[in-house]
């Protein structure tokens, strides 16, 4: 079975990375510039595209419960969960991106998973009674240390994030505030002021810190603004996805890294597994998909 394939001719080099993750600890956020070709970019927009039609049509059909797509489209976002099991041999492959991989494992220091991926766009509000989503924290607690970053958000900016079509808005530094924003009452009914719009260029990837305040930006033009965002957490956390209900299908097409990511080495042991730690070196996973999920 011949494995998921590889990106290759991704443009970044050890100084971006460098650099990106400086930013992530000084400012809660950074960019890294021209990664995906603008083809690819397209391509997987376009993909994007597809997925949201089927998924709409579903919902009017009332075949598909989905609350996370169906509650955020009153509030102008487009968010798909899943796509790497719906579309596996387009969006498998960027869930171990080489420049993002780099970039956590000098974050985290620590093995990391996916907590989720997604597929987000922000979409004119037409329905006077909605309103954006609030600024909000991904993490579940803050931690201002630098030493204890528990997630991390990658976004791969599918198409041009600009002022008017619903750039992500991070405010700069509130990584170290110590402030959970959307629990806070202090901000029930303010929007807090500092926010910078994150103007981006298909193909780049920006990145925050799970406890960096953000926001998606209203998209008022109505061009299109597709970004997989994903989100990464230390391997002790509970994902908010089990992806190791993927199935042998496309377990057997994943590498090493994509069965890290995706769980399969750091399930608790079942009861009757004589396995004592909850971690598992990635050479002792079997390859047989019934094994690697009872074991
Ligand atoms: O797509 C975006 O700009 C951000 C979306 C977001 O913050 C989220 O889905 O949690
Ligand atoms: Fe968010």
């Amino acid at each position: 079975m011949k494995k998921f394939k590889i990106l290759n001719n991704l443009n970044y080099t050890d100084d971006d990375i460098v650099k990106v993750v400086n930013d992530i600890h000084e400012s809660g956020y950074g960019k890294l510039e021209s990664v995906l070709s603008k083809t690819l970019c397209e391509d997987l927009a376009n993909a994007a595209d597809d997925i949201e039609k089927d998924k709409l049509k579903l919902i009017e059909q009332k075949s598909l419960i989905t609350k996370t797509l169906s509650k955020s489209i009153k509030n102008g976002q487009i968010f798909i969960r899943n796509v790497i099991l719906d579309k596996p041999e387009l969006f498998m492959p960027l869930i171990d991106l080489k420049p993002i991989m780099l970039v956590l494992e000098k974050i985290f220091k620590d093995i990391f998973i996916l907590d989720g991926l997604g597929i987000s766009k922000s979409q004119k509000i037409t329905k006077r009674k909605f309103t954006i989503t609030p600024p909000h924290v991904d993490s579940h607690i803050v931690s201002p240390n630098k030493n204890h970053i528990l997630d991390i958000v990658a976004c791969i900016c599918l198409d041009d994030f600009t002022k008017y079509n619903g750039a992500t808005k991070v405010w700069p530094k509130s990584h170290k505030s110590g402030v959970l924003v959307h629990k806070d009452p202090k901000y029930k009914n303010k929007i807090p002021s500092g926010a910078i719009d994150l103007i981006c260029s298909k193909g780049d990837i920006f990145f925050f810190t799970g406890q960096t305040w953000h926001q998606i930006g209203e998209n008022r033009n109505n061009k299109r603004r597709w970004g997989i965002l994903s989100h990464y957490k230390r391997w002790w956390i509970k994902p908010s996805m089990d992806y190791t209900k993927c199935g042998k299908n496309i377990f057997k097409k994943l590498n090493d890294t994509q069965k890290i990511l995706l769980g399969f080495t750091s399930r608790s042991p079942s009861p009757t597994s004589g396995r004592l730690k909850t971690i598992l070196d990635i050479s002792k996973l079997s390859d047989d998909y019934e094994k690697a999920i009872t074991s």
